[in-house]
């Protein structure tokens, strides 16, 4: 797997996300620093929503092959700026999470947010119930692009 970063807002979802993708027991805990687990760094999400933590992200994702921006498909508050993802020097994928709590539209709308911050791809996921994590990891262990669903698009 490559080595990767997560970013997103506190509470969206990066732990259980991390969990998943490295195969470990899905315990809640809250994330009080940068964390490395296998070839993952977790990140607390204050990191991305206290603009003065924000540099901190950019110059630990030097260390990383991929940025996933990670966007809590229930969540209204989208902490990621248009065209953030040029910050990163690493390439930034982006990653609808929750999608066992959320609407259609939720996830439509989170992944267009997502894309307008350049994060490209982006996946539609569920840590918790294993929704598209196959893909997620997929393209994380060889680049494979996800398969557009009809309700993904736009
Ligand atoms: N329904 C649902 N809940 C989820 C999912 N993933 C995470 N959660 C819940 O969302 C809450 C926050 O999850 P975390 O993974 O700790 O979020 P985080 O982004 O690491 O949060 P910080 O460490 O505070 O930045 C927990 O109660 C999780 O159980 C999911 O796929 N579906
Ligand atoms: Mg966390």
């Amino acid at each position: 797997m490559k080595r990767i970063i997560l970013v997103g807002s506190v509470a969206c979802g990066k732990t259980t996300l991390c969990q998943r993708l490295n195969g470990l027991e899905q315990i809640y805990k809250k994330t009080q620093a940068l964390e490395v687990i296998n070839h993952t760094i977790d990140t607390p999400g204050e990191y991305l929503e206290h603009r003065s933590l924000l540099q901190a992200l950019v110059v630990t994702s030097v260390e990383t092959e991929q940025v996933l921006f990670v966007q809590d498909a229930a969540q209204e508050r989208f902490m990621f700026s248009p065209g953030q993802a040029a910050a990163f020097s690493v390439p930034v994928a982006g990653v609808v999470s929750k999608a066992d709590a959320a609407t259609s539209d939720q996830i439509r709308t989170a992944g267009a947010l997502l894309a307008l911050a350049g994060a490209s791809p982006v996946f539609v996921v569920s840590a918790r119930a294993g929704q598209g994590m196959e893909a997620l990891a997929r393209f994380l262990e060889d680049g494979a692009l996800p398969v557009k669903k009809e309700a993904e698009n736009g």
